[in-house]
């Protein structure tokens, strides 16, 4: 069987990507137009979609944002008739108003499709079974599993969020090959099979994302499962989970479907693009999709392009580097700038450092201090920890270690960071 679910969309060359990039860009843009909050938006720059004659010149269209979507809640951004709108998913975000996006059928469709490449690239087959650890809701990570598994075949598993020993008798009992989780769940499931003393002798596929997943955390949920793990990659506002892409099996960078999305990586103070290699914001035009594309969508992801040259695999598309955080998640302590990932990545190289952690900004008074809790196993020590991350980082956290099952737990996305005020 080929191991690509589309071979002739996922093996186009360069050139071909490009110039039907560039054809579903003219029109999009001219469907854009349409829409009054576009209209303003582009109007606003002179941007004209008939003056877009090839990708360069898309630099002159203005990028969107969250933002964008709040100021046209609930659906201002929508280009289709409301009677074909056949599903929505929402995020809900910090800061009160949500991101919807709306589906018409074949932007169910394209989100089927897109999932489907990534099971097929993982090495899943149809039949197979597939249990769904997301919550199927308004996030979008139960149902782009499901949509994706729906246009694979496979048996379909809807676990949802939760219940973490019944998720693994499910498992047990159904033959689940193909697990799907946010990737701080993954580390529950693993936790309760190493409190059970079991095994899943069927599971082999963990296919997981939705949050920074630091090299040292994939290393260690693929021991602690036995299984390949797969680094997948999506949100809200392309249309969900699997919509940008996933690592292949040679594990080599995040294959973008570029015949469905066209991508920059921008400076962020400049807006201007980075040369390859570089780390910059990640920012998407989503070509395909009829109810609501996102033109030149600031993502707030840190990413680079890895490649643009054919894998090993065999796929031709665009390779871009896992997320290493949010351009919102910057933390500066004691003048050093850091991100959550990088913790993540320090503490899990740690010998007997569990998978649950959080990192406490403490501020007495304006001054701020970071404290990392973790869980380890004996034997390490907040010595062992704060030597780590003062190598890694350049500078001294307090470290308490807990003792495994200590900290609390969640279903979703995990929160790592937390503020603490002294301040009387
Ligand atoms: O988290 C979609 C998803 C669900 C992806 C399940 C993978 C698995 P949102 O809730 O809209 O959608 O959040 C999107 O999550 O901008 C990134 O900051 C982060 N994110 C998603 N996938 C990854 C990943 C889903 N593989 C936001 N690595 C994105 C790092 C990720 N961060």
């Amino acid at each position: 069987m080929s191991e690509f679910f589309n071979p002739d969309k996922e093996t186009m060359s360069q050139d071909e990507l490009r110039a039907l990039q560039t054809q579903r860009m003219a029109a999009l843009l001219e469907r854009a137009y349409k829409n009054p909050a576009h209209k303003e938006r582009f109007d606003r720059v002179g941007a004209k979609p008939g003056d877009f004659k090839s990708l360069e010149d898309l630099a002159a269209f203005p990028t969107m944002s969250k933002v964008d979507f709040r100021t046209n809640y609930p659906l201002g951004l929508n280009l289709a008739p409301r009677a074909d709108i056949r599903e929505m998913h929402q995020s809900s975000g910090t800061t009160g108003t949500p991101v919807v996006m709306p589906y018409t059928e074949a932007d169910l469709a394209q989100w089927g499709e897109c999932m489907a490449r990534c099971y097929r690239m993982a090495g899943a087959n149809p039949g197979d079974a597939v249990q769904i650890t997301p919550s199927l809701g308004l996030f979008n990570g139960g149902f782009g599993f499901y949509h994706g598994a729906r246009s694979m075949g496979m048996f379909i598993i809807p676990a949802s969020a939760g219940n973490t020993p019944r998720q693994v008798a499910l498992a047990r009992t159904f033959g689940t090959r193909v697990l799907g989780a946010v990737v701080s769940y993954a580390t529950r499931i693993m936790e309760v099979l190493e409190e059970e003393g079991g095994e899943l002798p069927d599971l082999e596929i963990g296919i997981f994302g939705a949050e920074v997943f630091a090299p040292s955390m994939k290393e260690k949920i693929k021991k602690g499962l036995g299984i390949e793990v797969y680094d997948i990659y999506g949100m809200t506002e392309t249309g969900g989970v699997g919509t940008l892409g996933m690592d292949c099996s040679a594990h080599d960078g995040i294959h973008l479907w570029e015949d469905h999305y066209y991508v920059e990586v921008l400076d962020r103070e400049t807006g201007k693009q980075v040369p390859d290699g570089e780390e910059g914001e990640l920012v998407v035009t989503a070509l395909t999709r009829e109810a609501l594309p996102v033109i030149r969508f600031r993502t707030g992801d840190l990413t680079r392009v890895i490649s643009r040259d054919k894998c090993s695999c065999g796929r031709t598309h665009i390779r871009l580097d896992t997320i290493t955080g949010r351009v919102d998640d910057m933390l500066i302590i004691k003048g050093v700038n850091f991100f959550p990932g990088q913790v993540e990545q320090a503490l899990m190289e740690i010998p007997g450092v569990c998978p649950h952690y959080q990192i406490i900004i403490e501020d007495d008074d304006g001054v701020k201090d970071v404290r990392i809790n973790v869980e380890a196993e004996e034997g390490v020590t907040g010595f062992t920890v704060e030597k780590k991350l003062k190598e890694a980082l350049g500078f001294s956290p307090k470290g308490d270690v807990f003792k495994p099952g200590e900290l609390p737990r969640q279903e979703g996305k995990a929160q790592r960071v937390f503020f603490e005020s002294k301040k009387k």
